[in-house]
C-alpha cells in the first residue's frame, strides 16, 4: 500500500437512496476538496469535523450536486489521515459523477477495506477492533450487534491483555523454579497462579461467539412423508414448503430464515431419503435424494425426523454429521400407551417429541436448537471472533490442557513450553506480529469504502 496516495470510495451501498456518502482519505484530500467544493458561508477547513453545505462543481464550473461536506484533519480521523466525507444525493448517476470528478482531481479508487487498513497501519485501531467493525457491519441480530460492540469497546482486548500478563508472570515463576524442582513446595508455589490463568482462559472461551458465514444451516431430514415440510412450516410460521399426503412431495431444497434468540438460522427442508438401497424409479426422485444427502453433509445442524418411535435410534445416513437433534413427529397420532412409555423413557435432550398439526413440542424443539447452537458457537451476544481468532482460541485451549497435564506430572520444563504456546495463542488473538498475507485476507473481507 502506498500511504501517499489519496483514495476515494462510496461508503453507502449501490441503489437509490435519500443520501449517499463518499469518503476521501489521504494527503491530497484538502486540496481536492478546495477544487471541487464551493460554499457561500464557511470553508470546511476552518471548521473541521462539522458539516458545511455547498455545491460540487466540475472543472468547467457546472454545478453537479448540492452537498454537505465534513473535513477531518489527520490524525483526528478514521484513517488517521486527512479525510473528507461528502454527503450527496443518493442517486446512482450523482454518485458516479462525483466519484469520477474526485478521481479526475487526483484521487484513486479505494480497494476493499483500504480505509480500515490505513486506520490499522496508522495505529488508530488494532486488529481486534478492525475485526470488530467487520463483525458489527455483518451482525444479523441485535444480540450480535451487542457482542460486536463489546469487542469494539475494548472489553475483549482488556481480558486478553490480563491473561497475557498472568501467563507471562506464571512463566517467569516457573522458569525461576526450574532449578529447584526437586523441592516439594514448588508445586504449591505455582498452583495459585495456574488456577488464575485457567480461570481467565476459561472465561474468555465462555464469552466468545464463534462465527459462521451467513445463517446457521439447519437441515430438516428424514425418510419420505414423515412430516419434514410440515415441521419446517410450523417452525418458521410460514408456508414455504408444500405438504401433501404422498411421499416424495419435496424435491428441491427449500430454505426459510429465522432469527432465534439472536442467532440467524436458515432452516432447510429436503427431500425424503431412504436407506442406501432405495429403489427410486424417477430420475427427479434420485436427484432429489442426492441433493438432500449433500445438504445433510454440508449443514451445520441436522434435525433428523421420524414418525416412528422405534426408529428413534436409527440414523442411516448421518455418518459424518456432528450435530444432530432427533425429532419424533406426528405425536398427535401416537396411542396413549406409547406416549406414556416415551415420556417415561425420554432422557433429557435425547429426542424432541413434536406435532406440526397441534404445535406441540415446537417450542421445545427451538429450545433444543438454540442450546445446540450455543454449545457450538457460544452465546449470540458473546464477543464475536473471526475464523482466524477461533483457531487461536483452539490453540489456547489445547495449551491450557497440556499445561495442566505437565503440572500434574511435575514436568516443569514441559509446562514452560505449554505456557509459551498459550502466550503465542493470546498474542495471535491480540493481532501481534500478524503476517502480511493474513492482514490482506482480513481487509479483503471488508466492503469498498470501509
Ligand atoms: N397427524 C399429523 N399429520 C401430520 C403431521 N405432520 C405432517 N403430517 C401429515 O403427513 C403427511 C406428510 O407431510 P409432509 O410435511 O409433506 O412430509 P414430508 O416429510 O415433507 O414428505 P416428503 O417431502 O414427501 O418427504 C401430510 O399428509 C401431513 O398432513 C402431524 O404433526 N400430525
Ligand atoms: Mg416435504
Amino acid at each position: 500500500m502506498i500511504i501517499g496516495e489519496t483514495i476515494v470510495a462510496r461508503a453507502t451501498p449501490e441503489g437509490q437512496a435519500a443520501i449517499g456518502i463518499i469518503r476521501v482519505s489521504g494527503p491530497e484530500s484538502g486540496r481536492i476538496l478546495g477544487e471541487v467544493f464551493r460554499s457561500r458561508h464557511k470553508r470546511p477547513f476552518d471548521h473541521p469535523r462539522s458539516l458545511i453545505t455547498g455545491v460540487m462543481h466540475d472543472r468547467a464550473g457546472n454545478p453537479l450536486d448540492e452537498v454537505m461536506v465534513a473535513y477531518f484533519a489527520g490524525p483526528r480521523s478514521y484513517t488517521g489521515e486527512d479525510m473528507v466525507e461528502i454527503h450527496c444525493h443518493g442517486g446512482e448517476a450523482v454518485i458516479r459523477t462525483l466519484l469520477d470528478l474526485l478521481q479526475d482531481h487526483g484521487a484513486r479508487e479505494a480497494r476493499r477495506g483500504e480505509f480500515s487498513q490505513r486506520s490499522f497501519e496508522n495505529g488508530k485501531r488494532n486488529l481486534l477492533s478492525v475485526e470488530a467493525i467487520l463483525q458489527l457491519i455483518r451482525a444479523g441480530s441485535r444480540e450480535q450487534v451487542l457482542g460486536a460492540m463489546k469487542a469494539l469497546g475494548g472489553e475483549f482486548e482488556r481480558e486478553l491483555r490480563e491473561l497475557h500478563e498472568s501467563l507471562s508472570a506464571l512463566l517467569a515463576r516457573i522458569e525461576a523454579c526450574l532449578d529447584f524442582s526437586e523441592e516439594p513446595d514448588v508445586q504449591a508455589l505455582v498452583l495459585p497462579p495456574v488456577q488464575e490463568v485457567r480461570r481467565k482462559a476459561d472465561q474468555i472461551q465462555r464469552r466468545i461467539r464463534r462465527s459462521v458465514d451467513g445463517g446457521i444451516e439447519t437441515v430438516i431430514a428424514g425418510r419420505p412423508n414423515v412430516g419434514k415440510s410440515s415441521l419446517m412450516n410450523a417452525i418458521t410460521g410460514k408456508r414455504t414448503s408444500i405438504v401433501t399426503d404422498e411421499p416424495g412431495t419435496t424435491r428441491d431444497v427449500v430454505r426459510s430464515p429465522l432469527v432465534l434468540n439472536g442467532h440467524r438460522l436458515e432452516f432447510v427442508d429436503t427431500a425424503g431419503i431412504e436407506g442406501e438401497h432405495q429403489g427410486l424409479e424417477k430420475k427427479a426422485d434420485q436427484m432429489a435424494a442426492r441433493l438432500a444427502r449433500e445438504q445433510i453433509e454440508r449443514g451445520d445442524l441436522v434435525l433428523w425426523v421420524t414418525d416412528r418411535p422405534e426408529e428413534l435410534g436409527d440414523s442411516p445416513i448421518l455418518g459424518r454429521t456432528i450435530r444432530v437433534i432427533r425429532v419424533l413427529s406426528k405425536c398427535d397420532l401416537l396411542d396413549p400407551l406409547t406416549r406414556q412409555r416415551l415420556t417415561a423413557e425420554q432422557r433429557p435432550a435425547a429426542f424432541v417429541t413434536t406435532s406440526a398439526s397441534t404445535g406441540e413440542g415446537i417450542d421445545s424443539l427451538l429450545h433444543a436448537v438454540q442450546s445446540e447452537v450455543e454449545r457450538w458457537l457460544g452465546p449470540a451476544d458473546g464477543i464475536p471472533v473471526s475464523v482466524r481468532q477461533a483457531r487461536s482460541c483452539r490453540l489456547l485451549d489445547q495449551a491450557m490442557v497440556k499445561l495442566q497435564e505437565s503440572l500434574d506430572n511435575h514436568m516443569l520444563e514441559l509446562a514452560a513450553i505449554d505456557l509459551r504456546d498459550a502466550l503465542r495463542a493470546v498474542g495471535q488473538l491480540l493481532g501481534q506480529d500478524t503476517e502480511p498475507d493474513v492482514l490482506a485476507r482480513i481487509f479483503d473481507e471488508f466492503c469498498v469504502g470501509k
